[in-house]
This record gives structure tokens, C-alpha cells and sequence, in this order.
């Protein structure tokens, strides 16, 4: 089994995490530089991570943890752990497009409707994300645990929110680097 994707994605973070010990091949690639047109072969969404298990290719963090625990014979996620998920993405993929958008130069604090609305969204998903640690609905090191870890840990090193009013987001952060590969997938390692 391989696994593309980087070491800085939270995305491909959370992939690694759910693997834990299992032995597969990881490919680091640097999408933006050297390495695009490896991903243009390898997935036309030109997003990380994806995962090749034989003749099985497939895409997207979501549906390759889907696959991942069918072959673990985990249960299947329960719909508020789905919605779980949805918000831990959408706050995940409102920060990428900052954080892309920065890096090309663009002011995101302008003003402008189209940033003002990934940064409202970011805030009333981490708002109740926090809201949701503090009912301890965030209790198991599962996968919706894993997704939260990789979310708080990198817009914290991206430096892309101030978590005043969601601290608890940081705090379970802090309480769940423990676990086994979260200190060897570290971002600030990449
Ligand atoms: N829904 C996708 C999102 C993956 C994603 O956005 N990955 C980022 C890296 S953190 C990426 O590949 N971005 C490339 C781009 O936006 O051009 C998933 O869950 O796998």
C-alpha cells in the first residue's frame, strides 16, 4: 500500500495517524514545486492525500478512511461523527484556500465577501467544534479525534486563526499529542 501526500497536509496527517504501525510505503511530494507532475499522473483532482492499494486507487482523505476502516473492521462512523467530519473539513478546506490565497499575494484582510466568508465559516465551525470538545464528544482517540488534531494543530502552525474563545480547541490539542505517530507526523518537521 502507498500513500501520496506530504508531511505538512493535515489532511494526509490524518491518513497517517489512522494507519498507525500498519507498514505501507508514505510518498512526500511537494505539489506546488517538483514533484506536480508526479501528482498529474496520479490524480486529476491534483489534491492530496491518495492512496494506491494494488489495482485500487483512491481519493480523497474522507473516502480513503472510509476504505481504510472497512479493512481494519472499525464501525462505521455514526451520523454525528459524519457531521463531525463535515465541519472539521469545511473548516480545513476554508483555511487551505487562505492560506493558498496569501501565497499568491492576495490581501485576505481587504475585506473582501469571498474571505470574509471562509472566515466566518472557519470561526462558527471551530466555535462549535469547541463547543462539542467541551461536551467531551471528542472523549476517543478515533478518527473524528484524529481529524480535530490535525485541524487545531495546523492552522496553529500556519498561523491562520487567533483562538481566542476556542481555546479548548488548543487544550485538546495539547492532550492528545500523546498518542502514537502525532509527535513523527508533526508538520513542522516537513
Ligand atoms: N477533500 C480533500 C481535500 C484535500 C486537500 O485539500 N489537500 C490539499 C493539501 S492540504 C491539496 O492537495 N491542495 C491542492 C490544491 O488545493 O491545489 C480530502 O479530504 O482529501
Amino acid at each position: 500500500m502507498k500513500l501520496l501526500g506530504s508531511t505538512t497536509s493535515p489532511f494526509v496527517r490524518r491518513i497517517r495517524l489512522l494507519l498507525g504501525d500498519t507498514d505501507y510505503e508514505f510518498v512526500n511530494l511537494d505539489i506546488y514545486g517538483e514533484n506536480r507532475d508526479q501528482l498529474r499522473r496520479s490524480n486529476p483532482a491534483l489534491k492530496i492525500p491518495m492512496l494506491i492499494d494494488g489495482d485500487q486507487e483512491i481519493y480523497d482523505s474522507r473516502v480513503i478512511a472510509r476504505y481504510l476502516s472497512q479493512q481494519q473492521s472499525l464501525p462505521a462512523l455514526s451520523w454525528g461523527q459524519e457531521n463531525q467530519l463535515t465541519l472539521i473539513d469545511a473548516a480545513n478546506d476554508s483555511a487551505v484556500i487562505l492560506l493558498l490565497s496569501k501565497r499568491s499575494g492576495i490581501d485576505t484582510d481587504s475585506g473582501a465577501m469571498f474571505y470574509e466568508l471562509q472566515k466566518e465559516r472557519i470561526m462558527t465551525t471551530l466555535r462549535t467544534l469547541s463547543a462539542m470538545v467541551d461536551a467531551g464528544d471528542f472523549g476517543q482517540w478515533n478518527y473524528p479525534a484524529i481529524c480535530l488534531h490535525c485541524l487545531v494543530d495546523w492552522i496553529d502552525f500556519r498561523d491562520l486563526v487567533d483562538f481566542t474563545g476556542v481555546e479548548s480547541l488548543t487544550s485538546f490539542r495539547d492532550q492528545t499529542r500523546s498518542h502514537a505517530q502525532v509527535a513523527a507526523t508533526d508538520p513542522r518537521q516537513g
